[in-house]
């Protein structure tokens, strides 16, 4: 094996990645199904998966001379779930901690520094998420695991708990095997989504999912996913969390360890967050990419959803709220909590 690819074999380990391993870069076998996905809208309004799709399907036309795809899984795998309480919310456990964009990408940044110095004549790129590389289906080339019914990566050892980068090389190292798909006939993600969001196994409909409309759209979320949205605040973890291979797992990255306050919000706390104490209450987190104003919505619909009438005096306070679909989830949320429920008794 080539000395370089040992090399880094050890640097991941050492840097606390849970897997590391390597694929030759070469065009996306799947592109096909990926620009079906995309033809089909199922991508809703994220526009930006349809830009530049010749480096999406063929890293070398992103990264010219790439030769490998070097990627790199951190896990966040962690303590059980805390128990339903309607006063609080929930908020997906990949995002409970520091940005696992910036802890991964300092740490591969460092890497690759180490490696330039070491190996002058080497070029080398990283990506944690924000570059337009399938990483799913470069882990599962990359004998990581195999991309699950959910159409996340599993590991047979770290579970689907695991959070992926990715760095191009133009040197050619020695490809690893591609792991069998495991799902077998388990079909439990495809059964636990509340919204139904999956076409089929393997394919997400974006515009039904949870995740989707509390991280990434803006204002109004579709009366239709309001009541699923339940307790969750930001993120769904509900297909992930379901997945056996999950059980097993050994605890993930010390820097990807959940924040307590993040645990299990309290939802008066968050309904009452203006934009400074958004930007205070959740730092380096990745929350941030919902802006104040998609969580504070997303808040207004838990509260909601929980029948919290202690809520009901900041909702009335938040429907003269001039940020996007915020007024309107107050109002939908206070009628909401006005409605009774047959042999429920009101909380709060
Ligand atoms: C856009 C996006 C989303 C969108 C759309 C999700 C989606 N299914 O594409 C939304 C906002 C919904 C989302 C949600 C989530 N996301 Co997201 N997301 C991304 C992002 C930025 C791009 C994904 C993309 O290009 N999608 C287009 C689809 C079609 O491509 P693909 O999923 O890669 O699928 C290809 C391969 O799977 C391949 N393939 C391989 N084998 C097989 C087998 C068959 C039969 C088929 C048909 C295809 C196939 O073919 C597909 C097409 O080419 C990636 C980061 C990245 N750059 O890759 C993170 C990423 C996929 N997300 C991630 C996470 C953690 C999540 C959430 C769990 C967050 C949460 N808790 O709320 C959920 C999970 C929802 C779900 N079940 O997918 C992680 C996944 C880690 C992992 N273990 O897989 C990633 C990799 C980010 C990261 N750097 O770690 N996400
Ligand atoms: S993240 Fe939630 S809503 Fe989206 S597909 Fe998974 S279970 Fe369904
Ligand atoms: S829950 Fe079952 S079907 Fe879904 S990814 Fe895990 S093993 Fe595969």
């Amino acid at each position: 094996m080539h000395e370089l690819q040992e090399w880094i074999q050890r640097q991941a380990a050492a840097r606390g990645f849970a897997e590391v391993g390597f694929a030759r870069a070469d065009a996306v076998r799947t592109r096909e199904a990926w620009l079906a996905w995309l033809e089909a809208g199922h991508h809703a309004d994220m526009q930006w998966l349809e830009k530049v799709p010749e480096k999406r399907s063929d890293p070398r036309n992103l990264f010219e001379g790439a030769r490998t795809v070097v990627v790199f899984g951190a896990s966040y795998a962690g303590p059980a779930e805390a128990p339903h309480d309607p006063a609080r919310g929930r908020i997906a456990r990949y995002a409970r901690g520091r940005d696992y964009h910036d802890v991964m990408f300092k740490s591969l940044k460092r890497l690759k520094a180490e490696l330039l110095e070491r190996w002058p004549e080497v070029r080398a790129r990283a990506w944690v998420d924000t570059g337009p590389l399938l990483e799913r289906y470069w882990a599962g080339e990359a004998g990581i695991g195999w991309v699950g019914k959910h159409g996340g990566l599993v590991s047979q050892r770290h579970g689907c708990w695991l959070l992926l980068g990715v760095m191009l090389l133009d040197v050619a190292l020695l490809p690893d095997d591609p792991v069998a798909d495991r799902c077998g006939s388990c079909t439990r993600c495809l059964d636990a989504c509340p919204t139904d969001a999956f076409v089929q196994p393997y394919v997400l409909d974006a515009r039904r999912c949870l995740s989707y409309w509390s991280i990434e759209a803006r204002g109004p979320i579709p009366e239709e996913f309001r009541g699923p949205l339940g307790d969750r605040v930001f993120g769904c973890d509900d297909c992930y969390a379901v997945c056996p291979w999950n059980r097993d797992a050994p605890p993930g990255m010390k820097e990807l360890e959940g924040r307590p306050e993040n645990e299990h919000p309290r939802l008066l706390e968050l309904l009452q967050l203006d934009v400074d104490g958004f930007r205070a209450r959740f730092p380096k987190s990745p929350v941030k990419r919902a802006k104040r104003a998609g969580l504070v919505r997303n808040v207004a619909i838990a509260a909601g959803n929980a029948r919290l009438h202690a809520a009901q005096p900041l909702l009335q306070q938040l429907r003269t709220d001039t940020e996007p679909g915020v007024a309107e989830a107050a109002a939908w949320a206070q009628a909401r909590i006005r409605q009774q429920i047959p042999g429920e008794a009101p909380d709060g």
